[in-house]
């Protein structure tokens, strides 16, 4: 008789630039990994792709390209690795995910280039992470943080605008207050994350459905 292998848990990190989503969620895998559970990292953009690499020339600045070209390419390098995500999930494997659909929709979005619905649309479809984890920090100690100002998007007036829309895109993320220590905040995650692995239980992987979304402000750009 086959053993049914229980389904990993789709978990995303989300939030502003600098706000330690990488430090974490590689501290959560290692963590996740030392209790026998499997897991593995994986972000977005994907910037070891071909799509990847356009996106990484744009982001720092070597190409320039239209709003919504880009934007397309950010869900395109997220669809080119939903059949892996399925696959890792279905093997049992917990996926720490590092940025998201969320950050596709809101970057875009706080442009004010492009309405909501249509950031949103490509999205639908990919799978629906079981818990989704907003690292909340001020933008004064965004700015302090090492690297921050060499990207695109890395300004403060920008980064005070995607704060202001990941805040009115959805009601489901849980925060975490970003300006602790790094181990305190693992802790502190790690113990959200354990609780979703085992509440998912036979639970089927969802798919993300933003024409459902709840939007706090229905004139959103
Ligand atoms: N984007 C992304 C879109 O426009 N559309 C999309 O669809 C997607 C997916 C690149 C850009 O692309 C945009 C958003 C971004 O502007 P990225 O590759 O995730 O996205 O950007 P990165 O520059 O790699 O990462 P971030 O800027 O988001 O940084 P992190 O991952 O939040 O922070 P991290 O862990 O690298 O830490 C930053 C610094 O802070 C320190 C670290 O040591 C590091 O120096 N640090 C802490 N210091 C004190 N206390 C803590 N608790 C700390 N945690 C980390």
């Amino acid at each position: 008789m086959t053993k049914t292998v229980k389904r990993g848990a789709l978990i995303v990190l989300e939030g502003c630039d600098r706000s330690g989503k990488s430090t974490q969620c590689t501290k959560l895998v290692e963590r996740l990994n030392s209790l026998k559970i499997p897991a593995k990292k994986i972000s977005f953009p994907d910037r070891t792709t071909s799509i990847g690499s356009i996106i990484d020339k744009y982001l720092s600045r070597e190409i320039d390209l239209p709003d919504r070209a880009i934007h397309l390419l950010f869900s395109a390098n997220r669809w080119e690795l939903e059949p892996e995500i399925r696959k890792q999930i279905q093997s049992g494997v917990t996926l720490i995910v590092d940025r998201y659909s969320y950050s596709g929709i809101v970057f875009t979005s706080a442009k004010k280039c492009v309405d909501l619905g249509w950031c949103c649309a490509p999205e639908n479809g990919l799978p629906k992470p079981d818990l989704v984890l907003f690292l909340k920090l001020s933008l004064e100690e965004m700015s302090k943080r090492g690297g921050f100002g060499n990207e695109r998007y890395e300004n403060i007036d920008f980064q005070n605008e995607v704060g202001k829309t990941f805040d009115k895109l959805t009601d489901d993320f849980i925060q975490i207050n970003a300006s602790k220590d790094i181990s305190t905040l693992t802790n502190n995650i790690l113990e959200i994350v354990l609780k979703t692995i085992d509440n998912i239980s036979c639970k089927p992987l969802k798919e993300l459905n933003f024409n459902e979304i709840k939007v706090k402000q229905s004139n959103m750009y």
